[in-house]
């Protein structure tokens, strides 16, 4: 892996919590126990699970990395736009993909007061690996990890003199993991953690014919089966667990309520599984959810923005609607 070519100031220090294994075996136990079951979604995310995720993102199938990277190449400059000629930041919740970051940053370089690009994430093998690409592929950015929870980061980094204005990214539909309530409560966090004249830029992925969902989620090479199996081998060699991998299928569903994309592994016969000290009886045909993706539409949007105080400055779309990034100021 490339390093990063310049001193890097780190602005980290998580939280001391529940030791990782032990929250994460909680965690766990209570998806299991819940109706519909469910293993919490944060879990996908070790190494391997990056890795999958990195090859979804290439499928052409998985139009969303695609897409959203065509937005930002066209709508960029509309982007960056509200930032004048001072000091600014590109704050990155999850250390995202470094090609649709690139876009933006490159067209933030070369102005007199500089510019600071801040990955947040609780990995630590994520923001070195987001600042090693930034350093080495565009070495006029300054660069500022922060690991922690996103907004514990933004109120971190509104507390640290110099860094102007932020461009706060929070890409990829991510916010489609998050059920609405979530989703609600988090922009609101980082709309509190956000000063005047901030701006946050957020991908929704659209609601758009079925078939093309479908094939998104459950494409034809099996790589996002093999992403959702990778759950129940994580959770194998860290908790002791003992799924069969033999014994699911790869499911994704459709809900027309929220809408979204639901993926889930189903027993193709009867399971009893050990986890920690407890043993879960799954029936044949049982379904564990992993995923929510939820799907949006224009309305809901203009919902979101209103209920976190956030003042809409621009939508840009591809041109057949399937993807937009929303960009938001938080106002004085
Ligand atoms: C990261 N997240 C936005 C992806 C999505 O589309 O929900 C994760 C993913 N799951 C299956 N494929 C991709």
């Amino acid at each position: 892996m490339q390093r990063a070519t310049r001193p890097v100031e780190r602005c980290t220090k998580p939280r001391p919590q529940l030791p990782g294994g032990d929250r994460m075996l909680a965690d766990v136990l209570s998806g299991l126990r819940a109706r519909p079951r469910s293993l919490p979604s944060r879990y996908f995310y070790d190494d391997r699970g990056s890795r999958l995720f990195q090859w979804i993102s290439r499928l052409p199938d998985y139009y969303l990395t695609r897409v959203e990277r065509e937005i930002l190449e066209r709508s960029g400059d509309a982007m960056v736009a509200p930032f004048g000629d001072g000091p600014c930041t590109v704050v990155d919740l999850g250390a995202g993909d470094g090609h649709k970051t690139h876009r933006l940053l490159r067209r933030l370089l070369g102005r007199p007061a500089g510019v600071t690009y801040a990955p947040v994430d609780l990995a630590q093998a994520a923001l070195d690996e987001a600042t090693a690409r930034v350093g080495g592929e565009l070495p006029g950015v300054s660069l500022r990890p922060v690991r922690a929870a996103y907004g514990r980061a933004l109120r971190q980094l509104a507390s640290q003199p110099g860094l102007g204005p932020k461009l706060v990214l929070f890409l990829g539909s991510s916010i489609g993991n998050l059920e609405h309530a979530a989703a609600r409560a988090l922009l609101r966090e980082l709309r509190i953690a956000m000063r005047p004249g901030d701006h946050l830029l957020v991908g929704f992925d659209m609601v758009k014919p079925l078939p093309l969902l479908r094939r998104a989620y459950d494409d034809p090479q099996g790589v996002t089966r093999a992403f959702n199996f990778n759950l129940l081998v994580r959770l194998n060699r860290e908790l002791g667990a003992t799924f069969d991998l033999e014994a699911y299928r790869h499911v994704a569903t459709w809900d027309p309520v929220r809408p979204a994309m639901e993926s889930w592994l189903e027993c193709t016969s009867a399971q009893s599984v050990r986890v920690g000290r407890s043993t879960i009886a799954l029936e044949m045909g049982e379904r564990i959810r992993t995923e929510i993706s939820c799907k949006y539409r224009d309305q809901q949007i203009t919902g979101f923005a209103a209920d976190a105080g956030f003042t809409e400055v621009g939508r840009f779309a591809d041109p057949a609607g399937w993807f937009v990034d929303a960009l938001w100021r938080a106002p004085g």
